[in-house]
Parts: C-alpha cells; sequence; structure tokens
C-alpha cells in the first residue's frame, strides 16, 4: 500500500527512472543537429559547385529516344587539334557564305561579295547620311528575300559626301560589292536657264498653297536627278538594269526568281509596283510641254503604246493631243527599269527638252510622271511590266500579291488584309492599268478587249 503512490524523492536515486527519456531526448538532439549540419553542408557543396557557364560543357551529347531521361552523356570523342584564332591564322570557321574566317567569333572578316546572279545590274539607292536607320531597313529586306542569294552590288547616290557610319553599316547589309557617288554639283544645283527670283517665288507660292513638297528646293534637285542624271553616272557605266530602292520601303515576300533576267528575257524595259494620281498642281504644264515635244517629235512614240493608260476616252495616237493627262503614274520610288531607256536619245532630248521648260523648279515636276509619260509613250505597252508578285511598301501605301501561289511560294508576311491592297484604293490608277491590259479587277485576262470607259 505504502510506496504505490509515493511521491519520488527530489534528490538521490532519482536518476535512475529519468535516465532513459534523457537518453532519447539527447539522441532526437543529435538526430535534429547532425540532419540540420547535413543540409548546411549540402547547401555549401552546392554554392560552390562550378556555375553552368564555367562548367566543361559535355563534350558529346545525344539524343536517345528510348532513354527514360531523354537525354544521355556517351563518351567524349577523342579530343581534337585546338583551333588557333590568333587573326592572322588561315584556320577558322566556315561562314555560310563560303568563306574561311578567322574572325569567325565577331561574326564579322572577309565576306565573299561575287555576284552570282547573271545581269548586268545594280540595286541603287539616291539617300542622305540621316536616312542611314531608313536604308539599312529597306536593304535587309531586299538582301534577305532576294539579293543574298544573288550578290548584285549596291550603287548609292548622295548629294553630300556619305559618312563612314554610313558605308559601314551599308557595306556590312549588302551581300554584294557597295559603291558610293557623290552627286555632281552640275546636277544638284539651279541650272543656268533658271531665273532664280521667278523661282523662289514660284516656289513661295507653293508652299502657301500647301503643296507637298512646294516649298522644297532640294525636293527639286532630287525629282530633277532621278529624271535626268543618275543613270549618266560613271558608276552605272557598265550596267544595263538598275533596281530603285528607297529608304524605310518594305517588300514582304520571298523574289523567288532574278526580276532583271525576267526583264531581259521578257523583252521588259520599265516596271512597276504601285500606280496612282499625281498632285496636279505640282505638273500644270507637263502636259503641254510633253505635246509640244511631240509634236517636234513623233518619230519617238511608240506604236502600241500606252497612251491609252495616261488619257481617258483614248482612240488613237492624236488622243495624246486632244486629251489631257490623266494623272496616273508609276510610283518610281520603286523601279525596275533598263538604264538603256533613259539613255536612249528619245530620252535623253525628252529630258533636255523638259529641263529647258524650267517645270522642275518653276512648279515641282515629279521623277514619277516624268518616266511614266516618257515610258507610256516611247515604249510599245508590252514592254511595261507590272509585278503583281512583289509585296511592298512605301509609307503610306501598301500592297501585297492577290494570288495563293506567290502569297504562298514567296512566304509572303503581308501584315495587313491583301483585299485592303493598294491595288483597289480609289487613288490607283492599277484598275485602270488592267482594264487598259484588257484584264480584270485581279490581273486576269478578259476574253474581249473593250477601250475603258472612263
Ligand atoms: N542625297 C539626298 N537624297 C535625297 C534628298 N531628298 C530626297 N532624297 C532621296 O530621294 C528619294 C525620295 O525622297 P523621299 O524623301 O523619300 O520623297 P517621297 O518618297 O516622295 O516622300 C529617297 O531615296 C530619299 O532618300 C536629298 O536632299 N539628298
Ligand atoms: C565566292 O562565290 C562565288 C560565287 O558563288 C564562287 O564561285 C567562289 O568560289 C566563292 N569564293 C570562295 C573563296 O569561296
Ligand atoms: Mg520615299
Amino acid at each position: 500500500m505504502d510506496g504505490k503512490f509515493t511521491l519520488l524523492p527530489r534528490r538521490g536515486g532519482s536518476l535512475r527512472g529519468s535516465l532513459p527519456k534523457f537518453l532519447i531526448a539527447i539522441i532526437l538532439l543529435c538526430t535534429v543537429l547532425v540532419w540540420l549540419a547535413g543540409s548546411v553542408y549540402r547547401r555549401d557543396t552546392l554554392a560552390s559547385a562550378p556555375l553552368a557557364a564555367d562548367r566543361p560543357t559535355p563534350t558529346h551529347i545525344s539524343y536517345e529516344p528510348d532513354s527514360i531521361s531523354g537525354f544521355v552523356e556517351t563518351p567524349a570523342p577523342p579530343p581534337v587539334e585546338e583551333q588557333p584564332t590568333t587573326p592572322n591564322s588561315k584556320v577558322g570557321l566556315k561562314h555560310w557564305w563560303g568563306v574561311e574566317s578567322p574572325y569567325h567569333f565577331r561574326g564579322e572578316g572577309p565576306r565573299n561579295r561575287t555576284q552570282i546572279g547573271r545581269e548586268k545590274a545594280s540595286l541603287v539607292m539616291l539617300v542622305r547620311n540621316r536616312e542611314l536607320k531608313d536604308a539599312l531597313s529597306a536593304m535587309k529586306d531586299i538582301e534577305d528575300r532576294f539579293n543574298r542569294h544573288y550578290r548584285y552590288p549596291w550603287t548609292f547616290f548622295n548629294d553630300e559626301p556619305f559618312s563612314e557610319e554610313f558605308k559601314l553599316h551599308t557595306s556590312r547589309m549588302a551581300s554584294g560589292e557597295v559603291q558610293y557617288g557623290l552627286i555632281p554639283k552640275e546636277h544638284w544645283s539651279l541650272p543656268t536657264n533658271i531665273d532664280e527670283k521667278k523661282f523662289r517665288e514660284k516656289m513661295k507660292e507653293m508652299a502657301d498653297k500647301k503643296i507637298i513638297y512646294g516649298g522644297s528646293e532640294s525636293y527639286r534637285h532630287m525629282c530633277r536627278y532621278n529624271s535626268g542624271f543618275f543613270w549618266q553616272s560613271p558608276l552605272l557605266k557598265d550596267f544595263d538594269w538598275y533596281w530603285r530602292v528607297e529608304p524605310s520601303t518594305s517588300f514582304y515576300c520571298d523574289q523567288l526568281y532574278d526580276p532583271f533576267t525576267f526583264m531581259r528575257e521578257n523583252g521588259k524595259r520599265y516596271s512597276f509596283v504601285m500606280t496612282m494620281y499625281e498632285f496636279r498642281a505640282t505638273i500644270e504644264t507637263l502636259w503641254s510641254s510633253t505635246r509640244e515635244f511631240a509634236k517636234k517629235h513623233p518619230e519617238y512614240i511608240a506604236e502600241d503604246n500606252s497612251l491609252g493608260f495616261i488619257v481617258d476616252d483614248y482612240k488613237d495616237k492624236n488622243s495624246l493631243f486632244k486629251k489631257d493627262f490623266n494623272l496616273c503614274h508609276f510610283w518610281s520610288n520603286f523601279e525596275i527599269a533598263d538604264l538603256n531607256l533613259w539613255r536612249s536619245q528619245a530620252y535623253r532630248d525628252y529630258f533636255a527638252f523638259l529641263d529647258a521648260k524650267g517645270g522642275f523648279f518653276y512648279e515641282r515636276w515629279g521623277d514619277a510622271p516624268v518616266h511614266s509619260i516618257a515610258a507610256s509613250l516611247f515604249l510599245p505597252k508590252d514592254q511595261i511590266h507590272f509585278f503583281h508578285d512583289i509585296g511592298y511598301r512605301h509609307p503610306p501605301y501598301k500592297r501585297c500579291p492577290q494570288d495563293d501561289e506567290s502569297t504562298d511560294y514567296g512566304r509572303c508576311q503581308c501584315p495587313f488584309n491583301k483585299g485592303e491592297s493598294f491595288d483597289f484604293d480609289g487613288y490607283s490608277c492599277q484598275k485602270r492599268w488592267w482594264k487598259f491590259h484588257n484584264q480584270d479587277d485581279s490581273g486576269n485576262p478578259i476574253p474581249s478587249y473593250k477601250i475603258p470607259d472612263f
């Protein structure tokens, strides 16, 4: 009885009963300590492991589709002799353009700029130094979509010397050779026949009327240069063909064939992708001057020309004298054409005649209507080509090919519904072109030809 509920004495003999509990507590404590120490140690070893980038890369990783992990490491192949990377070395990675370059690690170095395309042709850009970015974006589209497979040279023109920066970046963007021309002063200044006072007054008037570029002298030099001088440049003397490219233009599709070869083989001499109405206020007397010239030189007017496209209610050759210019012209910021068209006696005489009239300055004659009227009158109509398969943008207008074949094979990246192409805009002359060529609104031939009745 006694002792059953005896209180444990506070001292003496007391350890005997509490020892197991104490041991359990010690063991538990030790376990926790060991576990803690272990996890701290693990973290330390992870932290001191080399970073992924410093670690030697497994040299030979192969994909094993049947293995669970997907990737297994297989034994490294025997070590290869180390590649020297000094600039003087002859050894290096092979660029996709086909040159052994020791500079492969910088993505630079000599490149093979040898032309692959078969034509005597150059891409041509008139441009200012400050337009470098816009020039590069247009170049990139043309290079990616076409020229890197052909390596046609680029020829740049400027009325001021090109900056080193401009030359460096454009030459890097070009796949082929590059050349930079400084326009001679005589080609970019007021000719002696121009009455400067009258010119300034006229320019002021046009500026006040808010006519586009009406108050710009440099724009007038640009239009005159594109009309009468670029094709005379010694830099282009060995070429027959040019593709005019402007800064800020975009090309939406792969160019699947050489357009220069196409032009040559099909007897084409001038081409366009967009056509529209000119501002009448910029060419008030261009048509009457053209009539005067045609009276003087009837021999230059081609049989079967495109007069029916640039005048309304066309009847016959005499429509030139009876009908007004309907303002339809080819938008010349894109042009693939035969340089020899402008070098012909007919065009030289036409330009000299117009230049003597002074309309490039007293008015603001554009190179687009001048080229368009000349091509329409001096060439048989089948020598002017509409590139229906080129997707193109020059702000503010853009167009894409309408047919599935061009769109699909050309990998077109048309950033709008192609039905919204400029071709169908009320401001476009495209429908007139199709009607004139006996085609329907999509460019498909229609069975019987009827002169359009606008
Ligand atoms: N070097 C040079 N090029 C010019 C000058 N003005 C225009 N251009 C170029 O001539 C072309 C037509 O000019 P742009 O300003 O695009 O006229 P828009 O397309 O009619 O609005 C472009 O290729 C321009 O880079 C100029 O004063 N100097
Ligand atoms: C450069 O390219 C041309 C044209 O493709 C080719 O004929 C020539 O062999 C190339 N040159 C080198 C060094 O690869
Ligand atoms: Mg432009």
